[in-house]
């Protein structure tokens, strides 16, 4: 594409740790599990780690950071902010796959939750125009 399109999209990119938990699968509604995860937005995919502190041992803790816990692709998802009623925590965004499952992503100050609603909107925006 043109500099504008390598620009915009090398914008793209975020790393940071937010509240998550998945909310939905193949349209079945599963029970929620509020995780920190150091998230990865890289090429239209956002990843999640495995919170280190979700292992006991702390042993493997080095490795749970840089193994993904699940990916979600953007391409095709929608994100917004989350309805009162999904959650009783500030700053929800909720976020639906292409493929349908749902996800809530959370963290309370606002600056930075505004940020990743932006990016991904933006990278959501990029792709579909691709
Ligand atoms: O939508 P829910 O069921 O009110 O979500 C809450 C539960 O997941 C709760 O755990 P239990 O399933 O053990 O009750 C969590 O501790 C809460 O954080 C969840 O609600 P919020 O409003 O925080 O998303």
């Amino acid at each position: 594409g043109s500099p504008e399109t390598l620009h915009n999209v090398s914008n793209l990119e975020k790393a940071g740790i937010l509240n998550k938990t998945k909310i939905s699968e193949n349209g079945k509604k599963v029970r929620k599990n509020w995780a920190q995860s150091w998230t990865v937005l890289h090429g239209g995919v956002l990843i999640f780690h495995k919170d280190p502190k979700s292992n006991p041992t702390g042993t493997s803790s080095k490795i749970n950071q840089i193994v993904p816990e699940f990916t979600v692709e953007l391409k095709g998802a929608t994100i917004g902010w989350a309805a009162k009623e999904k959650s009783s925590k500030k700053n929800v965004l909720e976020l639906k796959s292409r493929t349908g499952a749902e996800y809530l992503i959370q963290y309370d100050t606002d600056s930075i939750i505004t940020d990743w609603h932006k990016v991904i909107t933006d990278t959501i925006r990029q792709i579909d125009m691709e």
